[in-house]
């Protein structure tokens, strides 16, 4: 049995469109990240970055102790090499896939993520413009990547559907939010319409819908509360044993 330490946010449904598209039997176990279960001491042993998601496999391969990994691409890397599916393994196919994976969790999610973190911040923090046109520029400059390497390719690696489209799809989701217009990018558009149709897609993508809650929905101070959880966090002391 796997279980998933997971919120419903782009990074943890990459691997829950991967749980689903293997057909995988798993159990989520929510980390509410809005109420600071990312700094328990029993989570923050298993991911010292307090960042949820964290994947525990309590039948590895070859049998012995759980095995736990936290990052996504990692969570994937592992469950697609386990399942032996979407993740070739000659050296060719391999890092075909791996570059894309890696892009993805260095430069895509990230600039993404800072994107849609300074496009809904307001002018709480005074003017933002400047990191508003940078966040908004990288993004659509990440969304030409994705188009150039679809042109002439129906999947990021190739012939075949692999965890680097599965990985590299949530995040595109928001694109209206990045400040982006799909219209611009006609290749990104028929791989996203072709990866938004697949049934184990939308179901990844749907995992754990009831837990989340619309923050802009919440009462002030509660926004504030979460804003203060969130936003600036600091390096955490050591624990002394
Ligand atoms: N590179 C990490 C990023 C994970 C990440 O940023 N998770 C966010 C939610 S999308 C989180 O747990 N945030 C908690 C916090 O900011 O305190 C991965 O892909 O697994």
């Amino acid at each position: 049995m796997i279980d998933l330490y997971y919120w419903p946010t782009p990074n943890g449904k990459k691997v829950t469109v991967l749980l689903e598209e293997l057909g995988l039997e798993y159990r989520i176990i929510p980390v509410n990240i809005s109420r600071g279960d990312q700094f328990k001491d029993d989570f923050l042993k298993m991911n010292p970055n307090h960042r949820m998601p964290v994947m525990v496999d309590h039948a590895p391969k070859g049998g012995g102790a759980p095995v736990s990994v936290f990052e996504s691409g990692a969570i994937m890397m592992y469950l697609a090499e386990k399942a032996g599916r979407f993740w070739p393994q000659d050296v060719r196919g391999k890092y075909e896939v791996t570059q894309w994976v890696i892009w993805q969790m260095a430069n895509q999610g990230p600039k993404l993520g800072e994107c849609g973190h300074f496009r809904r911040l307001g002018d709480r923090e005074g003017d933002q413009s400047y990191a508003i046109r940078r966040f908004t520029d990288e993004a659509n400059r990440l969304y030409g990547v994705l188009n150039n390497r679809l042109y002439d390719r129906r999947w990021l690696a190739g012939d075949d559907y692999t965890i680097a489209d599965m990985i590299s799809y949530p995040w595109t989701v928001n694109w209206k939010l990045q400040g982006q217009d799909i219209e611009e990018f006609t290749y990104f558009k028929r791989w996203f319409e072709e990866i938004s149709a697949r049934p184990a897609v939308q179901k990844g993508m749907a995992a754990g819908a009831d837990l989340s809650t619309d923050v802009t929905k919440l009462p002030p101070e509660e926004q504030a509360r979460i804003r203060k959880l969130l936003y600036n966090q600091r390096a955490i002391p050591v624990r002394v044993a």
